[in-house]
């Protein structure tokens, strides 16, 4: 069973109650997991409460930034751990998870430790009006119990994204995986106990979203921050609980990035690009390319090797040698992203490849399977381009100039992210500038630099996270005003 963490201990929701973790390959069981009823989110604010004003309080910053190194260490020991529980509740193939998952998890813990280890205090010399010096300095404290709620998609990566910066400004938190996956971040309570991080510093609670933990955790009086990766509709809801209670909320959305192509780029950068942007992890990335814009002469090549990439995936459990492509979640999910398609087809699109569930192995067939979908030919208008569906399917759209290009990129509620490809520096500049959107990656795709601001814009949230940034929303801030009397 697959149990909460709190305070240091696993233990059992109250109630007794649990829900099915599933494998997505096959809808097998593979787990049980105990959900958290009010009384056990209770119980691990109260410890995260205790834990920020006892014990982690009383460590120097470079114990604490010297702790998180050894939750880093602790995960790369573990990474068999990690990988095998990442894959069995993901579905997704084990090179991913190893290449990209996992080292994500530790590093996230190194470069906030180092971040926050090395972070300078603004500091303002003047005088007072009797003409003695003042210095005016900002002491930072940590925000307090945070509250970090996450999604499926890249369970260990997203939730360490959260909860390191949060440590390392000497906060503590009570993570709220998906229900879908909680099982890595009950593990990293063991390598919490493992590298000698206090008790109640990192708490974990198991459940659905309404009227369940999310809910009971989010509305908490006392949680002092939340800070939430997921769709922008559960984000509503979740601004609504925290307005009552004046909380500080960090929110990272949905996303329908574009990418932009044009003549002059190298056909094979843009297809290193695409073919992780619109395929990897089967689609489910917040910052996946939907909608792709390519400039009239290489529409037709892109379209073809779109089409050719996705016939190189093949689906197969996580350890199958011979498989690159993981289903989706959940048949819940699967069911969305085939409504997509259906309406894909209603409207007219030209299906160049795709569109349905692929054929796969008896013992594979309750799982939730999807076919790599490349469309052209639908109008702008489409919800298949304006809603965000979250799976491994782009449309295609020829262009002819610029303009062009950016307004249909822009014709979007959504700003998280885009992709341009050109060989041209100066357009590469100009498009990027004029992209309404957090994250802008030339000739690339996914490349990370975890000291950059990071987060979206209109539907796709409020606030930066990264590096500084995230020092920004794991702390307040105090100006002290130091009068001197040399
Ligand atoms: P989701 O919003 O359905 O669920 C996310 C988490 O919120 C889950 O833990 C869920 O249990 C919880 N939750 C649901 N309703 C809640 C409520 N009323 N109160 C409190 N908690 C609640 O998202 P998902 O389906 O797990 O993830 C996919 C979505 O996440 C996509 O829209 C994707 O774009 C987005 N996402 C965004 C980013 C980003 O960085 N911007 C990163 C990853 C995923
Ligand atoms: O790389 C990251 O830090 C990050 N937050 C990625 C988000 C991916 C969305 O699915």
């Amino acid at each position: 069973m697959i149990l909460n963490f709190i305070d240091g201990r696993y233990c059992e929701g109250r109630g007794g109650k649990t829900f099915p973790d599933l494998d997505p390959c096959t809808g097998a069981l593979v787990d049980h997991v105990s959900e958290a009823e009010r009384g056990d989110v209770d119980d691990a604010v109260r410890a995260a409460r205790s834990a920020l004003d006892g014990p982690w309080n009383r460590l120097r910053l470079t114990e604490r930034c010297d702790l998180l190194h050894a939750v880093a260490d602790g995960i790369d020991r573990r990474k068999q751990d990690f990988l095998a529980a990442e894959v069995a509740d993901t579905g997704k193939p084990q090179a991913l998870a190893s290449h990209l998952d996992i080292p994500r998890g530790a590093a996230n813990f190194r470069v906030f430790a180092d971040v926050v280890r090395n972070l300078p205090t603004e500091c303002f010399a003047s005088h007072a009006p009797d003409g003695k010096p003042a210095l005016n300095y900002a002491l930072r404290r940590p925000k307090g119990v945070v509250a970090v709620v996450c999604p499926w998609n890249l369970p260990l990566l997203l939730m360490t994204w959260k909860v390191a910066p949060a440590l390392a400004c000497g906060n503590t938190v009570v993570v709220k995986p998906s229900e879908e996956t909680p099982a890595t971040a009950a593990l990293l309570g063991e390598v919490m106990n493992e590298a000698g991080v206090p008790a109640g510093v990192y708490n974990v609670v198991h459940g659905f979203g309404p009227d369940s933990a999310g809910e009971f955790l989010t509305t908490h009086p006392g949680i002092d921050a939340i800070t939430f990766t997921g769709e922008t509709r559960t984000g509503t809801a979740i601004l609504k609980a925290a307005a009552g209670g004046i909380k500080a909320v960090s929110m990272e959305l949905g996303g329908k990035n574009a990418a932009i192509v044009f003549a002059d780029a190298n056909v094979d950068t843009v297809m290193a690009g695409l073919k992780r942007s619109v395929f990897e992890n089967t689609g489910q990335v917040c910052l996946g390319t939907e909608r792709v814009y390519v400039e009239r002469p290489l529409f037709d090549e892109i379209v073809r090797r779109l089409a050719e990439a996705a016939g190189q995936l093949r689906p197969g459990r996580p350890d199958d040698p011979g498989a690159n492509f993981g289903p989706l979640i959940s048949l819940e999910h699967q069911r969305k992203v085939l409504r997509y398609y259906a309406h894909a087809r209603d409207e007219g699109a030209q299906v160049v490849c795709g569109g349905g569930v692929p054929e796969v192995p008896a013992a594979l067939r309750g799982g939730s399977w999807i076919e790599p979908t490349v469309w052209t030919g639908l109008p702008a208008t489409s919800r298949v381009l304006t809603e965000e569906i979250f799976g491994p399917c782009c449309h295609v759209t020829p262009f002819d100039d610029e303009a062009e290009a950016l307004a249909s990129a822009n014709a979007t509620s959504y700003g998280l992210a885009a992709s341009v490809y050109t060989r041209d520096v100066n357009r590469a500049h100009r498009v990027a500038a004029a992209l309404r959107v957090g994250v802008v990656w030339v000739n690339s795709w996914f490349l990370r630099d975890l000291r950059t601001a990071f987060g979206g814009s209109g539907q796709s949230g409020i606030g930066r996270e990264g590096g500084a940034h995230s020092v920004e929303f794991y702390t307040e801030l105090s100006n002290v005003c130091l009068k001197l009397e040399p």
